[in-house]
């Protein structure tokens, strides 16, 4: 089970165990985790949420602040997304929030598993709204209205539009901040072309993108690959993700989607046009989005007991300089020590704050910029200050190392770059670890038992997927199919499906999942 919100309407994270003293201590200082990451998991995410100062809880239950501290890094990847897709030539813009009934319901077919998250504003002040509005859970029914009007011939494909804007999507099930909230942050794609080829090349490449987003930016690998039957957005015509894993929890995660449509959405919203040959032509769509749910899944797989752990690429302060002065040494030396190392890594591009607060300890602000999970801590003392170097601890490792001032920049841009590169290969090394092939059921369901990601030989077949399903159904949520991998394992003639017991069509990865 993923992180929980409180189950206290307050909001506060639970506060678990007996309030021993070492307790009293650490909530007097507002420093520290409660709960461990191995031992409990669901509190842990809570508390690390808040403590990391990423989220605040609100009075609406699935609904969060998201702080600065979040924002951030979601503005990090923001940034490099929005300029990849420009050079792509798509372009951004912004549709309304609200959608008119009649609209949704133009496409009821695909929205009918969907209805009952879609929330509806039925008032304004006291009197009853003549006809209800809903609120966009997604934009298909709100943009593709539009694109009919505006793709008449050849000439006006591709239409390539993007939006960053918040959707709304009224989830009952054990909401959890970053991962199923009942508002959340996303960009949405939505393109449309003369032909299947340009449509396909589109969904891979953005595909890539998103494998980017996850391995270069919050070092977590993903794999890619494409969705089962059961599992694609039923309105598509194939969706490909990007799966991630949490290993402590065993459940896999779908990281972003990139989806062709197909035809579909130009029949039910007729988006048609007038092709080289003068005929009349359906366009080709795709649509595709990741969401603030990215950043969930990077805290759940990089953050500790200490608190988070921010991969220095989406971290908004790459490097805390903390003076460490001691009682008769030249205090004021030392502040202005740390006042120039942080302009001299501002000034190659790092990252950098001094935290000259005199009111804290430098222990307490060790704890503090650990607990937000700050990739580099440096800290000046007199000894560092009288031998012209500094002290840099890592977050993700602790490790130590002096670095004479003449080195400054080249050393902590190595460092930061060898953390980015750690956190990766220590987090595809716990998920390697969690990933088990199973070729007959009852290895399937050992390997399940032991929350692992499972590489099975699969037949293909929806009905298998639900017998699937319905097989593993218990306190846990039942298995589902994550992904076809891109990347298949040889499938030599004669391999049996995991489950059926058919001739196996592909590899295919099965798990519980959030
Ligand atoms: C919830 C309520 C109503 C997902 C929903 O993935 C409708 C929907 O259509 C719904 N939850 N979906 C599927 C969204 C598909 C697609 N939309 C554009 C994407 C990428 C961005």
């Amino acid at each position: 089970m993923g992180g929980g919100e409180p189950k206290k309407s307050g909001g506060e994270p639970k506060k678990s165990g007996g309030g021993g003293k070492k307790k009293e201590v650490k909530k007097e200082t507002g420093l520290g985790l409660t709960n461990k990451k191995d031992e409990n998991f669901g509190e842990w995410y809570s508390e690390v949420v808040v403590n990391g100062e990423m989220i605040e809880y609100y009075d609406i239950s699935g609904c969060y602040i998201l702080r600065p501290w979040a924002m951030a890094v979601w503005e990090i990847m923001q940034k490099f997304f929005d300029a990849e897709i420009k050079k792509m030539k798509i372009k951004n813009c912004y549709f309304p929030l609200f959608v008119s009934p009649a609209v949704l319901q133009k496409e009821k077919d695909h929205i009918e598993g969907f209805a009952p998250e879609v929330a509806w504003v039925t008032k304004s002040g006291q009197s009853e709204l003549e006809v209800p509005i809903a609120i966009r859970p997604t934009s298909e029914t709100v943009m593709y209205p539009y694109y009919s009007k505006w793709i008449r011939g050849h000439r006006d494909l591709p239409l390539k539009l993007n939006q960053w804007c918040n959707v709304v999507r009224w989830e009952f099930s054990n909401p959890t901040p970053f991962i199923r909230s009942r508002e959340f942050l996303w960009q949405e794609g939505h393109t449309a072309f003369a032909t299947k080829e340009e449509a396909d090349t589109e969904v891979l490449e953005i595909l890539e993108l998103y494998r980017r987003i996850y391995e270069e930016f919050l070092a977590i690998p993903v794999i890619k690959g494409k969705k089962s039957e059961l599992e694609k957005f039923a309105g598509g015509f194939y969706t490909t993700s990007v799966e991630a894993f949490i290993p402590n929890t065993g459940r896999g995660i779908q990281g972003a989607t990139s989806h062709c449509l197909g035809q579909n959405f130009a029949k039910m919203f007729e988006i048609n046009f007038e092709n080289e040959k003068g005929e009349k032509s359906m366009v080709w769509q795709n649509s595709w989005a990741y969401s603030s749910r990215t950043i969930g899944v990077m805290i759940m797989v990089h953050g500790d007991d200490k608190g988070l752990v921010l991969p220095p690429r989406v971290a908004s302060l790459q490097v805390v300089v903390v003076p460490v002065p001691y009682k008769d040494a030249d205090t004021q030396g030392i502040f202005d020590a740390c006042s120039a190392t942080v302009d001299t890594l501002c000034e190659a591009g790092i990252r950098a704050e001094a935290d000259l607060r005199d009111n804290y300890s430098p222990g307490w602000k060790y704890s503090h910029w650990e607990m937000k999970g700050v990739p580099l801590r440096i800290e000046i003392g007199p000894k560092d200050f009288a031998n012209n170097q500094v002290r840099a601890v890592r977050r993700d490792n602790s490790a130590k190392t002096d670095i004479p001032h003449a080195e400054l920049v080249e050393k902590v841009n190595q460092m930061l770059e060898d953390i980015q590169q750690s956190l990766f290969v220590a987090a595809k090394e716990k998920r390697d670890a969690c990933v088990q092939v199973a070729r007959t059921w009852e290895e399937f369901v050992e390997a399940l038992g032991q929350k692992k990601m499972i590489l099975a030989p699969w037949c293909d077949e929806e009905e298998v997927e639900k017998d699937v399903k319905a097989r593993t159904k218990g306190e846990m949520g039942a298995a589902k199919s994550l992904c076809s991998p891109f990347d298949q394992p040889e499938l030599p003639e004669g391999t049996k499906c995991f489950a059926s017991g058919k001739p196996a069509k592909k590899w295919s990865y099965w798990g519980r999942s959030y």
